[in-house]
């Protein structure tokens, strides 16, 4: 039965049932009765696999097909009327030639079987900052799923009211034929369709679909922000709370940052780790003249392999109850699951991800294909399981924010971590992030590629104007966050990663906020920006091994923090050819500046002009500019205007 009278709601699901043709249409309530009933529902037809009761309560297994794993990007479309609002690096379609498309597929592919009835909240349901959406779908997965990832019921229905918008979604699994599958976003109609997909990011469309492709257009329209950052604080050991939120690609270290585990020193001061979200950030202007972060989720939806207790106890507690895992390793000897990097100990008798029984003496960790999980395996896990989920994690106003962190996966140039000059830069550096592809989406991973502020896959319209967006919102801030840079991922020679990572992040959290105060700690310039000295960022009881037993020096410290000029200079001009070659247009002139500045920064003079030169690479930063070269499409007015910082 209807739980609604709004008719745009009953439109809706009238319509889309018209469509799909369902046998019968269930309104999810969310209450715990009608959730127990589908997962018996499931586990009866083999959707689900129920876990043991003891060790993992209440957790299922789910695999998807073969070949419907990740997000499927060169699928996922951009529906407006006009291809140049899509903008030059989305995929885009005609809007009603993709409603043809998709209303042909999902004609009749509901029959015989049961269509359901989302209504769903992104953020706190009455909040000022909640949008709501109903989404319908043949899956019971993703009924389920969307149970953990966002607010449900009827509690959103009322919230709506009887004249209320909402976000629509629509989802029919169909045959889950890669071929026919399309993820289709109207972001005029506040619409989204999805087709012939069952897994996460194309499936539940609260997530990237809604709170990341819609949202970044609404945002636009509407003055906010809507990224793809986690958001953690920090608490001080007098008590003092600082937010930070930050944005990384796709399985580059979101979840671990926003929960990590502070090394035992900084424990044993007091400091504390809390974890406000893991993915998404919606970010607005707060009356006091800051940024203010809401995260729109209500669970994790976080990669599986390499979690584990001391990788991410805060993840791996999560998942201990409550929890669908999608395509992990199915340990048969005590009915729990497992994936590469849970334990040094390979389970003895395990099923893999495909469903087949895994072949352990065949395992090489350089093999995907000999993986029981698949790298892209996931947990959905209710934010209200962790350890350490911040008490602000249902604060109807969010949380200030004193630092904005941009940060990939770059084996080589890019250092540890670096600091913009002010926002405008800040808003460049993100707009020139590069990063190498990971599995969370489908195509070769490891490949480098331009990820600008790690929305490349997730914002819905033309990335120029979102450039322009930031650079909008950074003017209407009294106190804009700061701007950082981090890398992870530097690797040596042999391939080793040269920062320990995960906990010891903490190290580098603590050195950004430490510039973020009244009295920032003093830093380096260089040609990209601030950059610690060394000996202000904390290596102590830092027992990281490189290769061989090398420890973790002052030494190896400085070797990170490096910014090498002739790397950078390569940088540049490859920014230079992504801003001309792919980004093309729309590209407001303040990041021209700024990339104007950085090749000025970065040039090294040709050997015979070397005394004259001499003077001048040893001038700091910005103030070089006017000397050199600018870049291309800047004016050279312009480009010799000194970047000045924000008061
Ligand atoms: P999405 O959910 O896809 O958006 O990913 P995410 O950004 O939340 O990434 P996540 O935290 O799940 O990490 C992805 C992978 O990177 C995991 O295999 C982690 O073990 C690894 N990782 C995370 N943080 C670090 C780090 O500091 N150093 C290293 N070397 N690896 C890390
Ligand atoms: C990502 O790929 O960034 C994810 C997973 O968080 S998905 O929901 O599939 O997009
Ligand atoms: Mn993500």
């Amino acid at each position: 039965m209807a739980l609604t009278k709004n008719k745009k709601v009953l439109d809706f699901v009238e319509s889309s049932a018209n469509l799909a043709q369902p046998n019968n249409i269930v309104w999810i309530d969310g209450s715990a009765a009608q959730i127990k009933a589908l997962k018996e529902e499931a586990v009866k037809s083999g959707e689900l696999i129920k876990l043991n009761e003891n060790l993992l309560p209440d957790c299922y297994l789910h695999r998807t097909k073969v070949n419907d794993v990740a997000r499927v990007e060169d699928r996922t479309f951009i529906c407006t009327p006009k291809k140049e609002d899509a903008g030059p690096i989305n995929y885009w379609m005609d809007p009603r030639e993709a409603r043809e498309l998709t209303n042909e597929i999902a004609r009749g592919s509901m029959k015989g079987r049961t269509m359901y009835v989302i209504p769903y909240s992104m953020g706190v349901v009455g909040s000022p900052f909640a949008k709501y959406g109903i989404e319908v779908t043949d899956s019971i997965y993703v009924v389920l799923n969307m149970n953990i990832m966002t607010r449900v019921g009827k509690k959103v229905l009322d919230a709506i009211g009887k004249n209320g918008d909402f976000i629509k979604g629509f989802h029919a699994k169909c045959d889950v034929d890669a071929d026919k599958r399309y993820i289709m976003h109207f972001p005029e109609e506040n619409s989204i369709v999805s087709v012939n997909s069952a897994y996460g990011g194309n499936v539940l469309l609260g997530k990237k679909c809604f709170a990341l492709r819609i949202a970044s257009y609404l945002g636009k329209n509407e003055g906010w922000m809507a990224e793809h950052m986690l958001i953690l604080g920090v608490t001080y050991p007098d008590g003092e709370k600082k937010y930070v939120a930050a944005a990384f690609p796709s399985a580059c270290g979101k979840t671990n940052l926003a929960m990590l585990i502070p090394p035992k020193h900084y424990l044993e001061k007091g400091f504390k780790i809390e974890c406000v979200g893991d993915d998404i950030a919606w970010i607005r202007v707060g009356k006091d003249g800051r940024l203010w972060a809401v995260n729109p989720e209500n669970g994790f939806f976080g990669v599986a392999p390499g979690t584990n207790e001391h990788s991410n106890y805060n993840a791996l507690e999560s998942t201990k109850r409550g929890t669908i895992f999608t395509n992990v390793a199915l340990n048969t000897d005590n009915m729990t699951v497992w994936w590469e990097g849970l334990s040094k100990e390979l389970p003895e008798h395990c099923i893999d991800w495909t469903g087949k029984p895994w072949n352990s003496e065949k395992f090489d960790k350089h093999d995907k294909s000999t993986c029981a999980a698949h790298p892209n395996s996931r947990f959905t896990a209710p934010a209200e399981n962790c350890p350490c989920v911040s008490p602000d994690f249902n604060s109807k106003e969010g949380v200030p924010l004193s630092a904005i962190i941009f940060g990939g996966r770059r084996a080589s140039t890019t250092p540890l971590v670096y600091q913009s000059r002010d926002w405008n830069h800040g808003v460049f550096i993100g707009s020139a992030m590069s990063s190498e592809t990971t599995a969370a989406a489908t195509g070769a991973t490891g490949v480098l590629r331009h990820d600008p502020m790690a929305m490349k896959p997730f914002a819905g319209y033309h990335m120029g104007d979102y450039f322009k967006h930031w650079i909008d919102m950074g003017a209407k801030v009294k106190n804009p966050p700061k701007i950082f840079n981090v890398n992870w991922f530097r690797q040596d020679a042999d391939g080793n990663f040269m920062w320990p990572g995960f906990g010891d992040n903490m190290r580098v959290l603590e050195w950004i906020l430490k510039r973020c105060g009244d009295s920032p700690i003093d830093a380096e310039e260089t040609a990209i920006g601030y950059v610690p000295k060394a000996e202000d960022i904390d290596i102590s009881e830092l027992d990281y091994n490189i290769a061989e037993g090398k420890p973790f020096t002052l030494d190896s410290l400085k070797e990170i923090l490096t910014v090498d000029k002739e790397k950078w200079s390569k940088e540049a001009e490859e920014i230079e050819a992504y801003y001309n070659n792919s980004i093309k247009d729309r590209i407001p002139q303040e990041l021209w500046d700024c990339l104007a500045t950085l090749k000025a920064n970065c040039y090294v003079a040709p050997v015979a002009e070397k005394p004259a030169k001499k003077a001048a690479a040893k001038k700091p930063a910005a103030k070089t500019a006017d000397k050199k070269p600018a870049a291309k499409k800047a004016p050279a007015k312009t480009a010799a205007k000194k970047t000045t910082a924000k008061k």
